[in-house]
């Protein structure tokens, strides 16, 4: 069966709406290539989506996967209970930034993170108010496209959407050129003039935006922000869930400016591509819930809690924060040389495994959808799989798997230069 013949089954089978990046279907993959059906491989800067960290298939998951899978699939948390959640959520504790009594809650997927992150928020404090931020994504169930920001294609049509959900200008330095305090001050005084501090359950944040186009806050922005939290009697709530797991250089990226969130939602790279998310935080908050109040049929399956030990063991035993680490020195010495020479590249930016360039009209700020897209698609016909992101599509963005090798990395980016060089 080839790509083709997979496309024409789709088109009868499959919603129009669910949409994929390239035509090509995957056959196998591994730690930073994939290979589709029609014998092509392809250098993997997406790790679909910021999940696969630990590499597609990684052993060590595979293992644990196989022997949970013959132990037993499902129980339900809720009615019959087992090690595996208990172990996955001390796991979370002990990981997460803060050395503080928590208590972990474990669901599917990161939309249904963030929705029970602001469940607990808005239960802890009696209050109803949620500040969010321009740019941001948290999802695409009801409440959580009231969170996120962009229209197209996660909002469009899809409304009427849940309320008390307030945006303000998140910092933003390309654009705004302020300070940390300067950008977190416009955003608190709307905040104190629109909605009241006494009426604020969360501010929900994500500490490097994902989807929004990997744009990362002046320094102080985030702690001038969660101090405020605290003294409002507020909940900061950190979304990990495109940042966390050593994705950034560090397990959390709120660990950059010292930030200790009350609440963390987490998923994508925590089971090695099975899944699996969580809500992690300060335990008085977390139990603040009755009995009963927080659950859900597959939240913390056991081959998914299976996969997510697994990786965690994976993450620290090859030290893939320091992974990270190394590729942000090769991804980012190689995109600066090339923004030197392409005046389209107006910014490098991104910590750890999580890079991107943003791409504008030459000497200006407005934003080239058009470009990027025509660069992405170079790449893809190169063999290098690229995604875009930003509210304007304008940022292209580089999410290869923390244990790609250093060959299979140079070779991708090599790939990336000549597209933009076949493209100028
Ligand atoms: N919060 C920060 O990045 C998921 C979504 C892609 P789910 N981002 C990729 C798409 O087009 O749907 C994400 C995120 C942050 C929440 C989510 C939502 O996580 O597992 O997709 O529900």
């Amino acid at each position: 069966m080839t790509s083709l013949d997979l496309h024409k089954r789709r088109t009868a089978a499959v919603a129009r709406g669910v949409s994929s990046v390239i035509s090509s279907y995957v056959d196998h993959a591994s730690g930073g290539t994939l290979v589709d059906v029609d014998g092509q491989e392809w250098v993997d800067f997406a790790s679909g989506i910021a999940v696969t960290s630990v590499g597609n298939s990684a052993p060590r998951v595979v293992a644990a996967v196989r022997e949970q899978v013959e132990r037993f699939t499902h129980t339900c948390f809720m009615v019959a209970p087992y090690e595996l959640y208990v172990s996955v959520c001390e796991t979370l504790n002990a990981v997460t930034p803060g050395e503080l009594e928590k208590r972990s809650a474990l669901f599917n997927s990161g939309a249904e993170a963030v929705e029970n992150a602001v469940k607990i928020a808005r239960h802890a404090t009696g209050r109803p108010a949620v500040v969010v931020f321009d740019h941001a994504y948290h999802g695409r169930t009801n409440l959580t496209m009231a969170l996120t920001a962009k229209n197209m294609p996660y909002k469009h049509r899809f409304g009427p959407f849940a309320g008390s959900v307030y945006r303000v200008p998140m910092s933003y330095p390309l654009r705004d050129g302020l300070s940390g305090a300067a950008a977190a001050a416009r955003a608190l005084d709307i905040v104190a003039t629109q909605i009241g501090a006494d009426n604020v359950a969360a501010i929900l944040i994500e500490p490097i935006q994902g989807e929004g186009g990997f744009v990362v806050p002046a320094p102080g922005f985030l702690p001038t922000l969660a101090t405020w939290a605290r003294e409002a009697g507020a909940v900061f709530i950190a979304d990990e869930i495109q940042t966390g797991f050593c994705r950034t250089g560090s397990w959390f990226a709120s660990s950059h400016e010292s930030v200790v969130p009350d609440l963390i939602t987490l998923a994508k790279g925590i089971a090695g591509g099975l899944p699996l998310a969580a809500v992690t935080g300060r335990a008085d908050l977390m139990d603040a819930v009755h009995v009963g109040g927080l659950g859900g049929t597959y939240g913390g399956n056991p081959v998914a809690c299976a996969a997510a030990l697994a990786s965690v063991e994976t993450m620290r035993e090859l030290d893939l924060a320091g992974a990270a680490r190394r590729i942000e020195a090769s991804m980012v010495g190689r995109l600066r040389a090339l923004a030197d020479r392409d005046p389209r590249i107006a910014e490098v930016r991104g910590r750890g495994a999580m890079i991107a360039v943003e791409i504008t009209v030459p000497g200006t700020l407005e934003p080239d959808p058009l470009t990027t897209a025509g660069v992405s698609a170079e790449c893809h016909r190169r063999g290098l799989l690229t995604l875009t992101c930003g509210t304007y599509g304008n940022v292209l963005r580089f999410l290869p798997p923390l244990v790609i090798d250093d060959e299979t990395l140079s070779r991708g980016l090599g790939i990336l230069e000549s597209a933009f060089e076949a493209t100028a």
